[in-house]
């Protein structure tokens, strides 16, 4: 079976290539068309809204099916009660975290700053900024039914997730309709990779307008986005991660960066967290010492529900596109995109390019311009390679501290001297 899922993820990273050099020769011919046409690009736009039209398309049936089979993957947690709530808690601790950096760096380094773009589409215009207490009791909604069709994102990621503990504690019963929601989410994610099939002609239209209208001034800002969000998953790597293996876990954290370079490799290549598992779990377990009950558990759960690298991509974008735009967030428009962002994580699916169809998410729900999306969109494959590789390290990180916190790590390895140690 492992060679099967060998296979689809290197099949998945030469299509995923294939996919993002048709992607990037869409935005280079774009900004192309927009320097010659000028203004007059204008007249491409159109294409791009209808690749824009067809993300948002797959939001509210992409995310609440996600997320209902997200919860409901996490039904072993039942009988694994405590190891899969301390998984679980620490995905969602290390999350928020990760958001926290990306709006951190975001803001100190401001990468949408002075490109003035104009909000075209007056429906997405940021609504004035509700109270944090009216954010929060906003979440419940008063009908499912209608906050779906509303397209209220974090009342429908509220119902979701009280729907998908409320099927794992159903028992046998609720047999039926979890599989009709793996069938429905297995669908949406083949009707993503169906939109990312436009996103080459999407991205053309789009980048030709903005580049037609703001000229090559565009093109500054996505380097910067690009550098900050790969500062962002170094900072998340190298100081949060390591940090937590050495003060919660009291561990050596040399072991843990060792063992992650060939899985962090595997990732970044196919942009796939779950394509990257079986590298993950043989990592967790021959380098980093996790036993095979806790890693065959922890990691496929990670993959599923714990990615880090996205959120703190959507921390790092959201404001970019905010900034780009000229509108100031509140602070309770902070809280909310490290809520969605957080809740949101759980619905991602670990396959190239989900995240991107998460910002729209995270953007509707701050009620930041969509469009914003389409400039994001050209560079998504580079930006995706580091987010997936963070979300990997994220999940092996995690493997560990829940193994040593079950006695189920071999802390040998943590405990070996140095070379240098040996040659005193
Ligand atoms: N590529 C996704 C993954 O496999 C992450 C993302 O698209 O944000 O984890």
């Amino acid at each position: 079976m492992p060679n099967t899922k060998t296979n689809d993820s290197r099949a998945g990273f030469w299509s995923g290539l294939a996919l993002w050099k048709k992607i990037l020769v869409g935005m280079v011919l774009g900004v192309a068309a927009g320097a010659i046409m000028g203004p007059d690009a204008e007249m491409l736009k159109p294409i791009g809204t209808l690749f824009i039209n067809a993300i948002k398309m797959l939001i509210v049936p992409l995310v609440f099916c996600s997320l209902v089979v997200g919860v409901t993957s996490m039904q072993d947690t039942r009988k694994m009660g405590r190891i899969g709530l301390k998984s679980v808690v620490l995905y969602l601790c290390t999350t928020a975290a990760a958001i926290t950096i990306g709006l951190g760096l975001a803001t100190i380094f401001t990468p949408g700053e002075g490109l003035n773009m104009a909000i075209t589409d007056t429906t997405v215009v940021a609504k004035e900024a509700p109270t944090l207490v009216q954010t929060l009791l906003n979440m419940i909604p008063k009908n499912p039914v209608s906050a779906l069709a509303a397209g209220n994102i974090l009342q429908i990621i509220v119902f979701a997730l009280g729907l998908g503990i409320a099927l794992t504690l159903s028992g046998e019963k609720a047999e039926p309709a979890i599989k009709l929601f793996e069938s429905l989410a297995e669908a949406m994610y083949k009707l993503t990779e169906m939109v990312m099939k436009l996103a080459p002609y999407g991205v053309f239209g789009l980048m030709a307008w903005v580049s037609g209208k703001y000229g090559m001034d565009i093109l500054l800002p996505l380097i910067k986005v690009i550098t900050v969000v790969y500062i962002g998953c170094l900072i998340h790597v190298l100081v949060f991660y390591t940090g937590m293996i050495s003060i919660l876990g009291r561990l050596n954290p040399i072991p843990y960066l060792r063992g992650l370079l060939n899985p962090a490799a595997v990732a970044f290549t196919t942009t796939s967290s779950s394509g990257t598992l079986p590298a993950t779990i043989k990592a967790a377990q021959e380098e980093m010492g996790v036993s095979k009950s806790i890693s065959s558990f922890v990691l496929p759960l990670g993959a599923t529900i714990n990615m880090d690298g996205t959120a703190l991509y959507q921390g790092v974008c959201a404001l970019f596109i905010a900034q780009a735009f000229g509108i100031d967030l509140a602070f309770s428009d902070y809280v909310l995109i490290v809520m969605t962002s957080t809740l949101a994580s759980i619905g991602t699916a670990g396959v190239p390019g989900a995240g991107l169809i998460m910002l729209s998410l995270v953007l509707t729900t701050v009620g930041l311009p969509i469009e914003g999306l389409a400039i994001v969109a050209g560079i998504d494959r580079i930006l995706d390679m580091a987010r997936t590789s963070v979300n990997v390290c994220g999940d092996l990180m995690v493997s560990m501290l829940v193994g040593k916190s079950e006695n189920e790590l071999d802390e040998s390895i943590y405990n070996k001297p140095t070379e240098a140690d040996t040659a005193r």
